[in-house]
């Protein structure tokens, strides 16, 4: 038996933390995962890690996970070569094209899209040549707010500021709880201890949510906000900070500032407070606490995106971090500058130059939001799609109205999803062609180290063989776009692996070779415990990309939304509004067939206030039904002190007892979908960000 000690990083979630894993060989079986441990050299995790990392073992067993091409025959799934589904794919794709038009085909690309490095790579060498203007994603059930105020203010949809945590004296965090997520859209393990450090250096850390969430409870103060509230509460701190002239001038380069003064003239802490239901004086003192500190910073995640004015919070985020001069600054926000340079290797983005048929939702970067999927395949007419891709994603537990989404998916003449396994979605596709697991694969995280809170590369090494006959996800997408070029005539540019595009990328990029570093991939293999590259530091000046290289603090498209803002009406006494919630044992809706991380008490009940249940006749543990413009589950609810009153909590990802799924272990403790209640209607008009947070709901005894 020999054993091997290896070092890489996990990529399940945006922690990219550094794993030690020990791998067996022996002449009588397969080599094994025998252990897998945080990597205490690692420069950037320290050691940290989470129950999922240990879990990756587990898919790399697991019965469930396809390991070639399945082709569905009826209500059967028979294997299929891949030359063969190559083709498949050409001719059906193509015929469909030729006969409705290109629009005629969909894309879903989900969310390991982005931690996943060929498909970030090569998922376009293949989806391009479809040419298709409805392209969907999980950016619009997500980030796509940050991006939409990042490319409005500063130029660039990358140019997303990230909290500086280590040298903060004063952290606001709205919407995020990275106790459970490990943080989003700042990449930072060992999140926990980062925190304590602030207030351990005398500063203060402020969470705003309306549960008491894991992140809260460690908090020095929790403000209990109105679901969707945030606008109002951000409004309310702004105009306190000009109000009472607790401004700072910045050093950047500014254009809008007195148009954004006078924007907010009416939004005092006093006009403010029914709309977030936060008290005007806790307003008014919080934007005095953060103006007086010595550096604050002020960070808003999923739960201020994926509300009913997303767009606007994450403007006022970071005005409230300009204002204050803490944009740019140490110890405030400050962009990264990662070895490979998203920002610098890619155009800015665009925005609204296209809209969707049915709705006429504007475009993101050429994608459209998934809310307007279902109805693009239902709504007959020229345009209608009849055909889609998904890559890596499950949109039916994850995108709004759930259940019509699979309604419609299965009326689509054709279905092709790149994926690992059998679930709620992929069982409508024709065709699923899987790619190696996670450790069977190399990776360079392009996308995190663009959020990292210090700047750091490393380059991943697979750690177990490729399988025989098996593809990775970028193989997976050059057999694609062969078949469907030499199907439709098309001449191909010539590609690289990934590897070889990093390399490139690094090279290019600050520390490549020209600098005194040398970063290249050859480098990287001589650090497994990865390289730092230093602390983040002013650098976003040189970097704006707006057409006169000045911040846009009013750009015309977010002034414009202020109308429907100010249409907006103190709530009805009697609302219930449900939100979301994250567990570290669960990773959106796909981790949930991994016995260690699933078993024991299950954490998908419905929490409710102790009050809310008492007025309703409801006990702790009890069934309920709850209802929402679009549809009803049954869960089972919990009393929970931690939660607002009016304000329920239910995780989504859940709902696996759905026929044809084929995850074992996720159906035996299926849950339900938070989606089949989130309304396709319900959205953040600006950018059609999805709202999934503040959904109005009714919970009764089931
Ligand atoms: N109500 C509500 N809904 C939400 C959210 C919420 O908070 N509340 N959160 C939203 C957010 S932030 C997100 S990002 C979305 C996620 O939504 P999706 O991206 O649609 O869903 P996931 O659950 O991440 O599904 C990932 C899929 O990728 C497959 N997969 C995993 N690894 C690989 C790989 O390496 N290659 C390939 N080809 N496939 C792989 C898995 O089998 C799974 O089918 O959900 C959103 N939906
Ligand atoms: N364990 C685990 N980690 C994950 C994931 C996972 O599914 N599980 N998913 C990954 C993904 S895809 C993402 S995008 C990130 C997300 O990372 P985070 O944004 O940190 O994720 P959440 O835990 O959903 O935190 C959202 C918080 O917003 C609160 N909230 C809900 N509505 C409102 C509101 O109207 N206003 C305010 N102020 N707060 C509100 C919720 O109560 C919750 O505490 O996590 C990533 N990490
Ligand atoms: S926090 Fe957990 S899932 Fe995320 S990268 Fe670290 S070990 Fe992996
Ligand atoms: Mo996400």
């Amino acid at each position: 038996m020999t054993k091997t000690l290896h070092h890489r990083a996990c990529h399940l979630c945006e922690a990219i933390c550094g794993l030690t894993i020990e791998t067996t060989a022996s002449e009588d079986a397969d080599l094994q995962i025998t252990s897998i441990k945080g990597d205490t050299q690692d420069t950037f995790s320290r050691g940290h890690i989470c129950p999922k990392a240990v879990a990756l073992q587990d898919i790399q067993n697991d019965p469930d996970r396809l390991r070639q091409p399945m082709r569905r025959v009826g209500s059967q799934w028979q294997p299929i070569a891949w030359d063969d589904a190559f083709a498949l794919v050409a001719d059906r794709l193509s015929a469909i094209q030729e006969r409705h038009g290109q629009n005629a085909v969909a894309i879903y690309q989900g969310n390991p899209s982005v931690h996943n490095y060929g498909l970030m790579t090569h998922s376009n060498y293949f989806l391009s040549l479809l040419k298709t203007r409805n392209r969907f994603s999980a950016t619009s059930v997500d980030q796509l707010p940050h991006h939409l105020s990042s490319y409005l203010m500063y130029g660039h949809g990358f140019l997303l500021p990230i909290p500086d945590i280590d040298h903060t004296d004063f952290m606001l965090i709205l919407g995020g709880n990275p106790l459970a997520s490990n943080g989003s859209i700042m990449t930072v393990p060992d999140v926990e201890k980062r925190l304590k450090a602030i207030q351990a250096r005398g500063g203060k850390v402020v969470v705003v949510d309306p549960r008491r969430s894991e992140t809260a409870a460690m908090a020095d103060q929790h403000v209990f906000v109105r679901p969707g509230g945030d606008a109002a509460l951000l409004f309310g701190l702004l105009n306190t900070l000009f109000a009472e002239g607790l401004t700072r001038d910045s050093h950047l380069p500014v254009d809008g500032l007195e148009d954004v003064r006078q924007a907010v003239s009416g939004f005092s802490a006093e006009a403010m407070s029914p709309l977030c239901s936060v008290p005007a004086a806790q307003i008014r003192q919080l934007a005095r606490d953060f103006s007086s500190a010595k550096t604050a910073v002020c960070y808003g995640r999923m739960g201020v995106s994926t509300q009913a004015f997303g767009t606007l919070c994450h403007w006022l985020v970071q005005l409230i971090n300009l204002v204050t001069g803490n944009l740019d600054r140490v110890g405030g926000a400050l962009c990264t500058e990662p070895a490979v340079d998203l920002v610098a290797s890619t155009s800015g983005g665009h925005f609204n130059l296209w809209q969707s048929r049915v709705s006429g939702r504007p475009e993101y970067g050429g994608e459209f939001p998934v809310s307007a999927l279902a109805e693009e395949i239902l709504t007959e007419g020229e345009g209608q799609v009849r055909a889609l891709v998904t890559v890596a994603g499950n949109p039916v537990l994850s995108t709004p109205n759930g259940r019509q989404l699979e309604h419609a998916l299965d009326g689509l003449e054709f279905m092709l999803s790149i994926d690992l396994y059998i679930n709620e979605t992929t069982r409508y596709a024709d065709l699923i062609l899987p790619s190696t697991s996670a450790l069977e694969n190399d990776h360079y995280d392009t996308t995190f180290n663009m959020f990292a809170v210090r700047n750091v590369s490393r380059f991943n090494r697979a750690i177990l063989p490729k399988p025989e006959g098996a593809l990775h996800d970028w193989e997976i997408f050059v057999g694609l776009a062969q078949a469907f070029a030499a199907r439709t005539g098309k001449t191909l540019k010539p590609t690289m692996p990934p590897a070889q595009m990093i390399d490139f990328g690094l090279r290019a990029g600050p520390y490549g070779d020209a600098s005194t570093h040398k970063l290249s991939v050859a480098s990287l293999f001589d650090h497994p415990h990865g390289v730092d590259l230093g602390a983040l530091k002013a650098n976003l000046a040189p970097r704006l990309k707006t057409a006169n290289q000045r911040v846009q603090a009013a750009p015309p498209a977010i002034l414009a939304d202020l109308a429907r803002f100010a249409a907006l009406q103190a709530p009805p006494a009697d609302e219930l509004l449900m939100i979301g919630r994250r567990h570290v044992r669960s990773n959106n809706s796909w981790m949930h067939n991994y016995h260690r991380l699933v078993k024991g008490k299950p954490r998908h009940q419905l929490l409710m206030h102790p009050d809310d249940l008492a007025s309703r006749g409801l006990c702790d543990g009890q069934r309920v039904r709850v209802s929402s413009r679009i549809g009803e589950i049954e869960v089972e609810v919990m009393g929970s002190a931690d939660m607002m009153k009016g304000v329920v909590s239910l995780p989504h990802g859940w709902g696996h007892a759905r026929p044809g799924v084929r995850m074992t272990i996720a159906m035996a403790q299926p849950g339900s979908s938070a989606n089949d209640l989130t309304d396709e209607r319900q959205l953040d008009e600006l950018s059609g960000n999805a709202v999934l947070n503040g959904v109005p709901v009714t919970v009764a005894a089931a």
